[in-house]
């Protein structure tokens, strides 16, 4: 496959309700989305780097300038046979793993198409399927969150993640087994604690937690390992794993008993599957987590939990979770069962409402190889 146009597109998307963590509040988006032609066929993927530099040192502004700079000018032109030939291409340059993914799931999605297969598929994924969870941000009060837990309860979704931070955690923890004893429940503190909270810790694992993710350092593996000895809770790790490598020596330290993977935190689909691989050998289970993601990414999202060590229900919830807009013309919905069906069209298996992309469009730049208009 000859990679022979590669278009940056922002978009502009406001999201149903502010989603509040430990590091911030967002309420309205800018999302890159990158498009990808050759041979007549085009892939899609979305860069999940935020505004600002509060998730991880990333952002759009400096995925926008690696990819323009860097990623892009590595592949235009190229013939490209086999998806670890990108992550090859991207090698040389260090970190900004957002925007070496965007770039390497569209080739993804190129790839499956010029096969005729699904993203699933050419993956090895073996659901036809997936596990559906829900991640709920931090809320003015316990009642506003106890109100959502119920109605993403109704829904069917199948395990409820909420935010937590110091001040918003075992008291609404409390508060949430009072009411709902049973249902499977995690917390997401994305770095918001030290090992100095240890008696907090103590007492969330109180509370039959599925797990606690990423509780300390955003690139901590140490500490981590040294609360882990201390809980009954599986620890979860997601900021901390930058590549398959880091999920490997979290797992032999100890420092968690499950991982999070997002494709664009480790530099593509690539990557993803190999950490997935790594923890299948050793016995850790995965789920797929999210970024907000339109109905690009989470179709990306789908196809990377069909793999059979995501054993979990993933942060992958259905297409109007976060936004009233929609780019894709058949959007995921949820299944009362609390699963989501996997597409089995060629490559990510949805179609782009490009009428919508080009109303939502903020920004856009195209790169066209050498020999070709
Ligand atoms: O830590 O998993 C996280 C959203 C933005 C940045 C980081 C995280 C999240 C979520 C939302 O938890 C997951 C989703 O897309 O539903
Ligand atoms: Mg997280």
């Amino acid at each position: 496959m000859r990679i022979e146009h590669i278009e940056l597109r922002q978009i502009g998307l406001a999201l149903k309700a502010p989603f509040q963590t430990s590091f911030g509040v967002a309420r309205q988006r800018r999302i890159l989305l990158v498009i990808v032609e050759g041979e007549g066929l085009t892939g899609y993927s979305e860069c999940v780097a935020g505004e600002g530099p509060w998730y991880s040192s990333e952002t759009v502004e400096t995925a926008r300038h690696i990819l323009t700079d860097f990623l892009v000018p590595a592949i235009l032109g190229k013939s490209v046979a086999e998806p670890s030939e990108l992550t090859a291409c991207f090698a040389p340059v260090r970190g900004h793993n957002m925007a070496k993914a965007a770039l390497e799931m569209a080739g993804w999605d190129l790839l499956a198409r010029a096969k005729g297969v699904s993203l699933a598929h050419f993956l090895g994924g073996t659901r036809e399927r997936i596990e559906s969870g829900v991640s709920i941000g931090i809320q003015p009060r316990v009642e506003d969150l106890l109100a959502r837990i119920e109605g993403y309860l109704a829904q069917g979704y199948r395990r409820v993640k909420i935010k937590i931070q110091p001040g918003w955690d075992v008291d609404v923890v409390a508060e949430i087994r009072h009411h709902f004893p049973t249902i499977p429940l995690m917390l997401d503190a994305n770095s918001a604690y030290t090992l100095a909270d240890l008696p907090t810790f103590r007492e969330l694992d109180n509370y039959d937690l599925m797990m606690i993710e990423q509780p300390l350092g955003y690139e901590d593996i140490i500490d981590h390992a040294t609360l882990q000895r201390q809980l009954r809770t599986p620890i979860c790790l997601d900021e901390s794993i930058h590549s398959p490598e880091d999920g490997r020596k979290a797992i032999e330290s100890g420092a968690c008993r499950v991982i999070n993977i997002k494709a664009g935190r480790v530099g593509g689909l690539y990557p993803a599957r190999q950490l997935h691989d790594i923890c299948q050998e050793r016995g850790i289970p995965v789920w797929c987590g999210g970024m907000l993601e339109t109905g690009i990414g989470r179709a990306h999202n789908v196809a990377l939990s069909t793999l059979p060590n995501f054993r979990l229900p993933g942060d992958v919830s259905a297409s109007d979770r976060y936004y009233a807009q929609e780019i894709i013309t058949s959007p995921f919905r949820l299944s009362p069962d609390g699963t989501i069906p996997v597409p089995q069209g060629p490559g990510i298996g949805v179609e782009v409402d490009r009428a919508m992309l080009e109303r939502l469009t903020l920004h856009k730049e195209t790169f066209v190889g050498a020999n070709h208009r």
